[in-house]
């Protein structure tokens, strides 16, 4: 016999969206995670919303035959952009197919050594940055690799050069982006009726996104019209064809600038708060950062990492996977059962199609997987096989099954360059000693109100 699942109490019409907090939902999926156990359900306006928290239930949920993802809350207000483009559409749509088929290899480990140098091109104007401004400039650093990340991704992946470094604020573009993907995570908890009679929030929304489809016609314009022999994600979704249905990208309804902004979007909010929280974690754990930084003169010296470096610096993979761990930048995995189910041996009843909604800060931090120090940073955790000793699912920062990143190999690769060669050459300080992790929320998570400073070490190069 199945139990209720536990639920806070609602009020009429609304359900429990009060029980939300607008500006970090992730913190009220914590709270009430802690609060109710390893399921719980919410009415959000109208529609019931299941969290699952705990290892044990993750990992029976993360099944491509019995569960697929829905593109449900927030990530729904995205197609207002984006459409059914990868990271957006539903499981069943079949441009998700065709996108997926023709996009993966793009993005495959071999494609992705071939791009080192473009990304050391970017990485290297955040060192100059950094070094030019010196010791006593106050770094904000979500802003800094925001500007790597999205720069790396549009010069890497479309030959396009956005050079966000050459303008404070930041580009117009970025701006948009960020406002746009805080409106869509708002919009979510946002009563229809209350949307309705916001306006100047409506029409800034409808701005972003013009502006944003207005670059990526520009850059499909630019390309289209200075052709350059080079076999990028602007050229496979300009000229290739899928092996399976024989269609180009182009030839489908939606138009190709989603597609595009799709990847500017997946492509850059996440790499950035997980350096963000990098740098966080390590100027936090000093012993952690020394460790780092011996590991890292000896294999390199002051010569620049090459892509070979990278297998021997394993400390430097187990602070990434451990920053993945508690500050997984997608902070929430979205899917729901294919047919009417039960889970935890019968004693959850599941409707076909209800959204549940994976809460990854907490299943990141079960005892029952992670013992009794959860809550502590040590990448030693994750060396010496114990990564891949893990239960499986117990560690899920990229998503899981079909519907899993496709950008892992570049984010690793990117965030291995550019986090090596800072800590290669700074010392990095909180400008306030006494900082603590808080954090913001849009579609993705980074650090808030992190500011540092960065001193080139003596004899850097
Ligand atoms: Mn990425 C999907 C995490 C960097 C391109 N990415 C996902 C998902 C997670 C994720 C989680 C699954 C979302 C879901 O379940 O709904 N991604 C990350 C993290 C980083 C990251 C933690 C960096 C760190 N991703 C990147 C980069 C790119 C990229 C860089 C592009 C080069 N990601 C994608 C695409 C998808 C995706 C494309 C959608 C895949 C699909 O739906 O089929």
């Amino acid at each position: 016999m199945s139990v209720p699942i536990p639920q806070p109490p609602t009020i009429p019409f609304i359900g429990n969206v009060t029980s939300v907090e607008k500006e970090v939902p992730l913190r009220s999926f914590r709270l009430l995670a802690k609060t109710y156990g390893e399921i719980f359900q919410l009415n959000m306006l109208g529609q019931t919303v299941l969290f699952v928290s705990l290892h044990k239930l993750v990992n029976e949920i993360s099944d491509d035959s019995r569960f697929h993802k829905r593109a449900a809350g927030a990530l729904r207000e995205v197609r207002n952009l984006v459409g059914d483009a990868l990271f957006t559409a539903e499981d069943d749509e079949p441009n998700w197919g065709i996108a997926h088929r023709l996009l993966m290899p793009a993005f495959g480990t071999l494609a992705v050594k071939d791009m080192m140098e473009e990304m050391r091109d970017i990485s290297n104007q955040l060192l100059q940055k950094w070094e030019r401004f010196g010791p006593n400039a106050i770094i904000d650093p979500s802003d800094d690799f925001t500007r790597v990340a999205l720069d790396t991704i549009a010069y890497c992946s479309m030959s396009h050069r956005l050079n966000s470094f050459y303008s404070e604020p930041q580009p117009e573009f970025a701006v948009a982006m960020a406002d746009f993907l805080k409106e869509c995570s708002e919009r979510f908890t946002r009563p229809r009726l209350l949307q309705a009679m916001m306006y100047g929030k409506t029409a800034k929304y409808q701005a972003d996104i013009k502006k944003m489809k207005d670059l990526a016609d520009e850059i499909v314009a630019t390309r289209k019209a200075h052709p350059i022999p080079k076999h990028d994600l602007l050229d496979i979704m300009l000229n290739s064809r899928d092996p399976k249905t024989g269609q180009s990208m182009t030839e489908q309804s939606i138009a190709e600038n989603m597609r595009l902004l799709t990847f500017l979007i997946v492509g850059h909010e996440t790499s950035s708060g997980m350096m963000s929280f990098m740098v966080y974690f390590l100027i936090k754990n000093p012993q952690t950062m020394r460790k780092l930084r011996a590991q890292i003169d000896e294999v390199l010296g002051s010569r620049p990492v090459q892509y070979e470096d990278f297998a021997n610096l394993p400390y430097l993979i187990a602070v990434m996977r451990e920053t993945l761990r508690l500050a997984p930048t997608a902070p929430i995995r979205q899917t729901a059962a294919l047919e009417d189910t039960t889970i935890g041996g019968g004693k959850y009843a599941i409707k076909k199609g209800t959204p549940i909604l994976i809460v990854k800060w907490e299943l990141h931090r079960d005892p029952a997987v992670w013992g009794d120090n959860a809550e502590e940073f040590i990448p030693e955790r994750m060396l010496d096989g114990k990564f891949e000793a893990l239960p499986p699912n117990a560690w899920q920062p990229f998503g899981f099954g079909r519907r899993a990143c496709i950008g892992r190999a570049f984010a690793w690769q990117e965030v291995c360059l550019v986090i090596a060669s800072v800590i290669q050459r700074f010392d990095l300080a909180f400008v306030d000693p006494s900082y603590n992790l808080q954090i913001k929320q849009t579609l993705t998570v980074k650090p808030n109100d992190l500011l540092i400073q960065a001193t080139l070490r003596a004899g850097a190069v």
